[in-house]
């Protein structure tokens, strides 16, 4: 008698789409090859103390030049999909003017080399490597960046547009806003709350402007989407002051992307909250908000960990440190005051990221009930932790394995109760340069020997194969695969 056949009943939806993420200036490297000129994180990570241990993307993990072989490496692991970002100084040097076609052509060569694997590539326009010419010229703070970022739209989807079905605008633009313009953790580097929330009008203009452009140029079975770290927050309590709280890092962490995208408007609690900061009846012109609401196809949103929060009163937890890098100065304007808190009792990564798979599954019924009608996908979701190759040549990472099991899982759940989640992106495909964290933090579910660029599959890597094969998690995490 045959045994029985284990349940599947951790299954995902049929043609769910499994893929993998990097972003061009964390592993392309080439810096300076077939004309390509500095972005503002070129210039940051030159900076001294911007970047830890001085790194820089110069090299990284040398995508640039071995696309084939991480190709093959993808097609071995069974994803269907790849996101890579695009680097704007590679195609448009200064931000302006005719394309450069040796930059156009690596693209084009990386896309191709995806459709003969068979894994669809999502592109992503703006992973925050913006032209320091454009930075010069006062960067996202300044309107004219949104017409610039308008322009390299088209001329990508003049590249492209024969052949990636799916295209991203912007990844992250809280990122680039407030770590970029308010904190100072990104590049460029500058701490000027005002100028942080002009950046964000003006990333969401880049994006309508971009997203209209594209409907336009691109086939009509075009999938046009954008990419946000929304931001899962809870009260520390129920108590009014906590609430209060919590609801001016959801409008200036979120509704300031989701209001004007998804709504049409700046929600009035965010335009009260910073109106001692930016004139909005200035800031936002007319027609800007019929342009950024242009519809997207699917929301792209990213998750690692929720974000806790209380009124300072409480004389509790850390205005400086949320998460997001230490500063003196806030990621959060008009809400300068408001304190982040660790989740107590949860197992934190190499980043000190609580782990909490129910935050993504809450995250993603919360955007589903809000936005019934608008497919999400899962766009990044993994975590670091302190890898090494062992004498046999192996990657031991179980704690990775734990955390995508357990988000997998939420994914899943979401799914089961009427999400339309479509797809999960693991980030990242290798170890990559983490921004202002360098080479310390080891993203990847491939690891790589910066040394000398070999590349050696975790055990999550072998864990995930398995997943997409099955198009579902196994019973018990599965550890130890060669
Ligand atoms: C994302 N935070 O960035 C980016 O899209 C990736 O490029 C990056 O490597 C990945 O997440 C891991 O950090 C984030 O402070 C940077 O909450 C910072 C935060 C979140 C996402």
């Amino acid at each position: 008698i045959a045994p029985k056949p284990a349940p599947e009943a951790a299954q995902f939806p049929a043609g769910f789409v499994w893929g993998a993420a990097t972003a061009a200036y964390q592993v392309e490297g080439a810096a300076t090859e077939d004309g390509r000129t500095p972005s503002i994180w070129d210039t940051f990570s030159r900076t001294p103390g911007k970047v830890h241990n001085g790194d820089t993307g110069d090299i990284a993990a040398d995508h640039y030049h071995r696309y084939r072989d991480d190709v093959a490496l993808m097609k071995r692991l069974g994803l269907t999909a790849y996101r890579f970002s695009v680097s704007w100084p590679r195609v448009q040097p200064t931000g302006r003017g005719p394309a450069v076609e040796r930059g156009l052509d690596f693209y084009r060569r990386l896309v191709d080399e995806l459709l003969e694997a068979g894994i669809a590539p999502v592109a992503t326009l703006y992973h925050w490597d913006l032209p320091q010419d454009l930075e010069d010229a006062g960067g996202w703070p300044q309107r004219l960046t949104a017409e610039r970022f308008a322009d390299y739209a088209e001329i990508m989807a003049g590249a492209l547009g024969d052949r990636v079905a799916t295209w991203t605008t912007l990844n992250e633009p809280w990122c680039s806003a407030f770590l970029g313009y308010g904190s100072g953790v990104h590049a460029p580097g500058r701490t000027e709350p005002a100028a942080a929330l002009r950046a964000a009008h003006h990333l969401n203009l880049a994006h309508g402007r971009a997203a209209g452009i594209l409907r336009d140029r691109l086939p009509a079975t075009a999938q046009i989407s954008v990419t946000l770290n929304l931001h899962h927050v809870r009260p520390l309590t129920g108590g009014q002051a906590d609430v209060d709280a919590a609801r001016r890092i959801d409008a200036v962490g979120n509704r300031v992307f989701t209001g004007p995208m998804l709504s049409g408007a700046y929600p009035q609690d965010l335009l009260a909250d910073t109106a001692h900061l930016v004139d909005w009846t200035e800031l936002v012109r007319d027609g800007d908000l019929a342009a950024i609401s242009t519809p997207v196809d699917v929301l792209g949103v990213n998750y690692y960990t929720p974000t806790l929060v209380s009124a300072p009163a409480d004389g509790t937890g850390d205005s400086r440190d949320d998460g997001h890098g230490n500063s003196d100065h806030s990621p959060w304007p008009g809400s300068e005051h408001v304190a982040f808190h660790l989740a107590e009792g949860r197992k934190r990564t190499a980043m000190n990221w609580a782990i909490d798979p129910d935050g993504l599954y809450e995250l993603l019924t919360d955007v589903s009930r809000d936005h019934p009608e608008l497919p999400l996908m899962v766009t990044e979701n993994g975590a670091a932790f302190d890898d090494y190759v062992s004498p046999e040549g192996r990657v031991a990472d179980p704690e990775r394995i734990a955390y995508l099991h357990g988000h997998l899982d939420a994914v899943r759940r979401a799914a089961a109760d009427g999400v339309d989640v479509r797809g999960y992106f693991l980030w990242s495909l290798m170890d990559n340069f983490e921004w202002a964290y360098g080479y310390s933090k080891r993203f990847g579910a491939v690891y790589v020997d910066y040394a000398t660029q070999r590349r050696t599959p975790k055990a999550s890597a072998h864990w995930y194969a398995d997943v997409i094969r099955r198009n579902a998690l196994p019973t018990a995490p599965v550890t130890g695969l060669g």
